[in-house]
């Protein structure tokens, strides 16, 4: 069948609510009847009516969004790219000052923490990227406290045990990784970066660090798949999809292409407000308003709870036997908070739990993932579940130094997911900055190793750190500096400018 070559000028004239058509990666699309089904509101489509909306589709969408949504009498045909006006944006000051701080960031062997990533991130990243990143939910108590938990906990270091060789490889899952630390899923890497999270796999690749590939991560989990290295180990985060047979087919999809564990996030039966990704939507910078007229527009979403309504509030213990019947991959349940929940799921035959606040973004005034974990280990030892082999615990949100993660494995957790701090370090970075970040774990874990006296991850055990005050949340510790200057206020609303 041949394919009908449209020309920009004749997209153009589709410009209107009653005929909406677009462009995307070289295709055009009839968008008319979906634009109130679109999960982010009709104004955005609007915005891009008769154009090229490609560069604002591809960050925030998986790339095959559009053909499953749209039916097949919808995919108009390709566009005679010569003929499309681009669409040439005159850069505003603030762009040039955030290129200009880009072309000057600091030089990659300058890094020498996770920090730096953050602080050059905040300063290059583009506003929304940026906003959606760092947002967390609510006042942001959780986001802060998920750092603040591991200064409370304190080595009791041994001493005279010959640590001239120390080694921190681990298994997860029964995988084998270079770190105790696995790299957690984030989404929408492409609004930060034009690689997205390809820029993890090709690191994770030469430095044998498993990544865990998100749901909605913005490269598509093929691609992602397609550029690992031979016998390379991923796991799957899942937001479970309120049509259970997508679920089921992209859980299947995954187990065919080898992924080694899937981590199904509990945490999130609704998004968490996320305010300062929220307020980006009050920024309306006119484009798309006139086609917009006499519409109600939702402004109060941000990125995110844009593009959630998907996720499956409905998900409850009674899925778990479904999911044990369509895979065979180790199950894991991410966004544990307490120890009754790890109780049933260990009673749910399940291979493991990420005791986890969602890095701050969901309930806020969540406790962190390490002080759960004294809770988490003590319930389960009571009724004899652990240790047990089959059962991993881990713990994410808040870990920025490779003694967080010696911490969270001294009490008992197999491994550690850091998130975040590898996504900025390929937003400034690319995937270098990843490698990078990787290069200061490994430099940390020999530091603190041979200071705490362990030779190995097994070494490292619960007498070796002092928890007692973990629970207790008011405790003076030294101030962690430079968490508290990446760290960005909230701020309230704004008045308008006269
Ligand atoms: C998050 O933002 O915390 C996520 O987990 C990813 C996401 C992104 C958009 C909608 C729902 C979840």
């Amino acid at each position: 069948m041949s394919i009908r070559i449209l020309t920009g000028p004749e997209v153009a004239e589709h410009a209107s609510r009653d005929s909406c058509w677009i462009i995307v990666h070289g295709k055009v699309y009839d968008v008319t009847d979906f634009l109130d089904e679109h999960p982010g509101g009709s104004k955005i489509i609007l915005k891009y009516a008769g154009k090229d909306a490609t560069e604002a589709y591809e960050p925030i969408h998986p790339p095959d969004a559009i053909t499953t949504n749209l039916p097949p009498s919808k995919h108009l045909g390709a566009v005679d790219s010569s003929t499309v006006v681009k669409v040439v944006k005159e850069a505003t000051a603030e762009e040039k000052h955030r290129l200009a701080l880009m072309e000057a960031r600091p030089p990659l062997d300058n890094v020498i923490n996770l920090h730096d990533f953050e602080n050059v991130a905040k300063l290059v990243l583009p506003e929304k990227a940026w906003a959606y990143y760092s947002s967390a939910s609510d006042d942001e108590i959780t986001i802060r406290e998920n750092r603040m938990a591991y200064q409370r906990v304190w080595f009791r270091p041994r001493i005279l045990r010959d640590v001239s060789t120390v080694d921190w490889s681990t298994t997860i899952l029964g995988q084998k990784s270079s770190l105790p630390v696995y790299i957690s899923a984030t989404a929408l890497g492409k609004l930060g970066h034009p690689d997205g999270e390809l820029c993890l796999t090709r690191a994770a690749a030469k430095h044998g660090v498993i990544q865990m590939i998100a749901t909605l991560a913005s490269c598509s989990f093929d691609d992602i798949i397609n550029a690992a290295a031979p016998g390379q180990t991923f796991f799957l985060q899942l937001y479970v999809n309120r049509d259970r047979e997508i679920t089921r087919k992209y859980v299947q999809h995954a187990e065919k292409r080898g992924v080694k564990g899937l981590f199904i996030t509990v945490d999130a039966p609704q998004l968490g407000r996320r305010e300062k990704d929220m307020r980006m939507k009050f920024v309306d910078d006119g484009a798309g308003a006139e086609v917009q007229k006499g519409q109600e527009v939702k402004k109060d979403q941000g990125v995110a709870r844009a593009i959630s309504s998907f996720i499956d509030p409905s998900l409850s213990w009674k899925d778990i036997p479904w999911f044990q019947s369509i895979t065979k991959m180790p199950i894991i349940l991410k966004g544990i908070g307490c120890a009754e929940d790890a109780v049933l799921a260990y009673e749910a035959g399940v291979q493991g739990i990420v005791l986890s606040n969602h890095g701050g973004r969901q309930l806020d005034t969540a406790r962190s993932g390490i002080e759960v974990l004294i809770e988490v280990v003590k319930a389960l030892r009571l009724r004899g579940y652990y240790p047990d082999p089959k059962f991993e615990i881990y713990v994410d949100g808040g870990v920025r130094r490779a003694s967080d993660v010696l911490k969270a494995i001294a009490l008992g957790a197999t491994a550690v997911g850091v998130g975040r701090p590898f996504l900025y370090a390929f937003c400034a970075y690319g995937q270098e900055g990843v490698e990078k970040a990787i290069q200061i774990f490994r430099d940390e874990f020999e530091m603190n190793m041979r200071l705490l006296g362990a030779r190995t991850i097994k070494d490292v055990v619960p007498e070796m750190v002092d928890a007692s005050s973990l629970s207790s949340h008011f405790v003076m510790t030294p101030e962690d500096n430079l968490f508290h200057s990446t760290y960005q206020p909230l701020q309230l609303a704004k008045f308008r400018e006269s």
